[in-house]
């Protein structure tokens, strides 16, 4: 319990580093149009995409222990369903589904971070639902199953952009299980084209985990060495890169005894794949321990960037104000000049006797505030403009790039900076700003070491086994106790004797 409920608080202190210290900061000044947090406040996200019928809802029944997604061979399910723990729930044996909520709640309500799939429109949102279930595997987690990727001409007819709204919820993922079957492994191009173009583009590799289902399909292990070379060549294919990603080989044991117990071919290869299954389930269930590394990268990149963001205003402030006050004094100098010609003049004309006559003096002060009024309102306006028109055009300039860090920060701070130069025309309060600058500093230098203290200390800890345990065994009940006894035979210490007749003949 300790290791689950340091990660838990440490979830919430993060999103609170986050919403606190520096989302206010950057909505004021239009880093960003959203809170920061909107998107990293809700529980750890797994999102599982893949091939019509690869056996995604097989999968996540399982995980749950009772049978709460539809199953089918045909395309079954044309919705995305985020299935989440029911705090609400009481302790029961049985699980199911306790209440079920539709998209339009779902993308309207704040405490979700689903509202920036709202612009994927209302045919998105009727594909869109929510599903409490009592599962103690999702206490800690929440998941989402995904119609199946189907071919291109198909995939037109859903009436909205399938492959974005892929994208847009990998971004929310702490993992991506990415599943293949036998039978497809190698033909759905719009498999490719999602992956290729929106999970791979936007989320980090390592958040990403291939897996190829069904694998009792295949007749024997040539079958098997056949179909998971088709699909390396695909992923690398996909990837763009010439190492081949780890590909989880694994299959239901429910499911497959259910479709055939007497398909043809040897499938004694099983036996040495079962503990995959396990594995699965527990990366899976390491879910919350990723999402403290993923929040760990968005502090530092949002820190890191809001800050050279306040830099850059705070440098061009001051820059700024040292131009305006050199600006200031040639104007009280010209004016000076100008008060005293003026009482000169007076003099020489006959206006008054002397310098110091009052007459001379009532002109001189008229003369120099007529003066340094006109500069201000005349010269000096038309300067301090062009002076932020030409800056403006270089906001590169404002601060050193010399790191290539700074430089990449700063494509996509640069035109942040100019959008809001633009709209206060280079005047904002310098002292709040320098109070903010100091608060998003500390998040970036002291916050970011801290969190990553942190999770060294949880990388040192060891696991809280009674409650892994407890989870990642499947809830008996009468349905699903046959995946229990596949569990029970999927850790490889205590793995039944291999079959007797296991010799490679069956191979051939
Ligand atoms: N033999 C075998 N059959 C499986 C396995 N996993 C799933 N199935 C079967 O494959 C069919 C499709 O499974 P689903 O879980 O509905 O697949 P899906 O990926 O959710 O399908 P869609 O929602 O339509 O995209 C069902 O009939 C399952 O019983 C497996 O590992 N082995
Ligand atoms: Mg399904």
């Amino acid at each position: 319990m300790y290791r689950e409920n340091y990660i838990n608080a440490l979830r919430l202190e993060m999103v609170e580093m986050v919403r606190d210290g520096l989302s206010p900061v950057a909505l004021k000044y239009g880093y960003s149009d959203v809170a920061l947090e909107s998107t990293i406040k809700w529980r750890p996200l797994v999102l599982v995409v893949g091939n019509y019928s690869s056996g995604k809802s097989t999968l996540i029944n399982e995980f749950l222990g009772g049978d709460v997604q539809a199953v089918g061979q045909a395309p079954t399910d044309d919705s995305f369903t985020i299935i989440t723990y029911d705090d609400a729930a009481t302790e029961q044996v049985t699980v199911r589904v306790t209440e079920e909520r539709d998209g339009k709640y779902l993308l309207n309500d704040p405490d979700y971070p689903f509202e920036i799939l709202k612009k994927h429109g209302q045919r998105f949102a009727s594909h869109f639902r929510l599903k409490k279930v009592n599962s103690p595997f999702l206490r800690n987690l929440a998941i989402i199953d995904t119609p199946g990727m189907l071919d291109s001409i198909t995939e037109r007819d859903r009436g909205y952009n399938y492959q974005d709204v892929i994208g847009d919820l990998a971004q929310l993922a702490d993992l991506v299980l990415v599943l293949f079957d036998p039978h497809k492994a190698g033909t759905v191009r719009e498999a490719h084209t999602s992956l290729r173009e929106t999970i791979s583009a936007r989320t980090f590799e390592d958040r990403v985990l291939f897996v190829l289902n069904r694998i009792d399909e295949c007749s024997s292990l040539s079958d098997l060495l056949q179909v998971y070379g088709t699909l390396c060549w695909n992923l690398s294919q996909i990837t763009g890169r010439k190492d081949i990603p780890a590909i989880h080989l694994t299959y239901s044991s429910r499911a497959a005894g259910k479709s055939d117990s007497s398909r043809p071919g040897s499938h004694d290869f099983l036996y040495h794949l079962q503990n995959q299954r396990k594995k699965l389930r527990e990366s899976v269930l390491d879910a919350p321990r990723r999402r403290l590394d993923n929040l760990a990268s968005f502090i530092e990149t949002h820190s890191e960037r809001l800050d050279q963001f306040l830099e850059a205003l705070l440098t061009h402030r001051k820059r700024t104000q040292k131009f305006q006050f050199k600006l200031t004094l040639i104007g009280a100098l010209l004016s000076l000049f100008l008060g005293g010609a003026v009482a000169y003049g007076a003099v020489i004309f006959g206006l008054a006797g002397t310098l110091t006559d009052p007459w001379a003096m009532v002109l001189a002060v008229a003369a120099l505030g007529a003066g340094l009024a006109f500069w201000i309102y005349g010269p000096m306006r038309v300067m301090m403009k062009a002076f932020q028109r030409r800056w403006r055009k270089k906001t590169d300039a404002i601060i050193s790039l010399d790191t290539q860090t700074r430089k990449d920060n700063w494509q996509s701070v640069g035109p942040l900076v100019f959008r809001y130069l633009q709209k206060t025309s280079g005047r904002y309060p310098v002292k709040t700003l320098k109070n903010e600058y100091a608060q998003v500093h500390e998040i970036y230098t002291e916050g970011s070491r801290e969190v990553r203290k942190a999770l060294n200390e949880l990388a040192n800890m060891a696991p809280d086994q009674a409650v892994f345990d407890n989870i990642s065994k499947p809830i008996e009940d009468e349905d699903f106790s046959d995946a229990k006894s596949a569990d029970d035979a999927s850790d490889p210490d205590q793995l039944p004797p291999p079959p007797q007749d296991r010799p490679a003949a069956s191979e051939k």
